[in-house]
């Protein structure tokens, strides 16, 4: 009963959606999309070919995009190597990357690679060439951004904004109080205790010493809050143990509340390429959100001394 009510709803989403897109467009998320098959070309000719279909190279502005986008192509089956262009490029002014509508591209987590090889990380934008001036998702680097030369082919996806559904989200407007201790982040009361150096299971018991929990993060929109967060406190140096553990059965992440950690990107940084983490196997069992990868979420180690980033309900 309970699935054909999900399947209903399904069909009629997909149903109102479907009329909200025109000609070789479909909805993917809130974006009307279309993917050029097997079309490998440079960035000036993959504009061109999205502007002659009345679009133009897809803008991923949100990391919910990101992710609908990664869920979409993961679904396909596009064939070995293939990357995607994207629509921005620093060709302007060298490490500017702006979108052709001079909207500017989100730098840091969770949309740009950052990698990790053996004990030190590696993060894009890293105009590697010296001519890396246009914006690829990576297939190697998960589907991550990139910047590489112009000239190289790679796949096309055009996006039609005339008829986009405007459903961006507003978790940033909600307005909730939180306890002392706590502050308001993506809609969540989140505590950054960075006086707290300990293990996984003692900052889980700081954390519900607190009335609270390990965090727990659902949502890309809550990794790119908190990174954007940590950056403007000066915690850059700090890392976070949040609630993500595999102890129980290895491979199955779980919160702290039983419900499932959610996989791949964007919300999992890449490991040794193309390898994407969690990558740790039965030696790292714990949910770190560390400062030298950049905040993605890694596998750790759980006897590792960490800061806890603590979850309680708002007042
Ligand atoms: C791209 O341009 C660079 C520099 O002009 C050149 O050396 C390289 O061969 C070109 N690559 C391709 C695939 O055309
Ligand atoms: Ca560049
Ligand atoms: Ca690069
Ligand atoms: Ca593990």
């Amino acid at each position: 009963m309970l699935v054909l009510l999900f399947m209903a709803l399904y069909l009629h989403s997909g149903e109102t959606q479907t009329k909200e897109c025109r000609g070789p467009f479909h909805p993917v998320g809130n974006q009307c999309l279309y993917f050029g098959d097997l079309i490998l070309e440079d960035h000036e000719n993959a504009k061109a070919v999205c502007q002659s279909l009345g679009g133009h190279l897809v803008r991923v502005t949100q990391p919910q995009q990101l992710k609908d986008i990664v869920d979409y192509i993961d679904g396909k089956d596009y064939g070995d190597g293939t990357s995607f262009w994207v629509d921005g490029t620093d060709i302007n002014q060298e490490g500017q990357w702006e979108y052709s509508n001079g909207e500017s591209v989100p730098m840091g987590t969770p949309f740009w690679e950052v990698r990790r090889s053996e004990d030190t990380y590696h993060q894009q934008p890293d105009n590697a060439y010296e001519n890396e001036n246009c914006l690829e998702m990576r297939k190697e680097f998960q589907y991550y951004f990139n910047d590489v030369p112009c000239n190289l082919t790679r796949l096309i996806i055009c996006e039609d904004e005339s008829q986009q559904a405007d459903d961006k989200m507003d978790i940033n407007l909600k307005k909730i109080s939180c306890p002392a201790l706590f502050v308001p982040v993506s809609g969540l009361c989140l505590a950054f205790l960075t006086f707290a150096d300990q293990t996984w299971a003692e900052a889980r018991q700081t954390c519900s010493s607190l009335g609270g929990g390990l965090a727990k993060l659902t949502l890309p929109q809550h990794l790119r809050d908190i990174y954007i967060y940590i950056n403007q406190q000066g915690l850059s140096e700090d890392s976070f143990w949040i609630g993500g553990s595999d102890a129980e059965t290895e491979g199955v992440w779980l919160f702290t509340d039983g419900s499932a950690v959610p996989s791949g990107t964007p919300f999992w940084g890449v490991g040794i390429v193309p390898v994407q983490e969690p990558d740790g196997d039965t030696l790292e069992n714990c949910l770190l959100l560390n400062a030298d990868g950049q905040y993605y979420f890694r596998d750790f180690d759980c006897n590792n001394l960490n800061n806890p980033l603590c979850l309680i309900n708002p007042l």
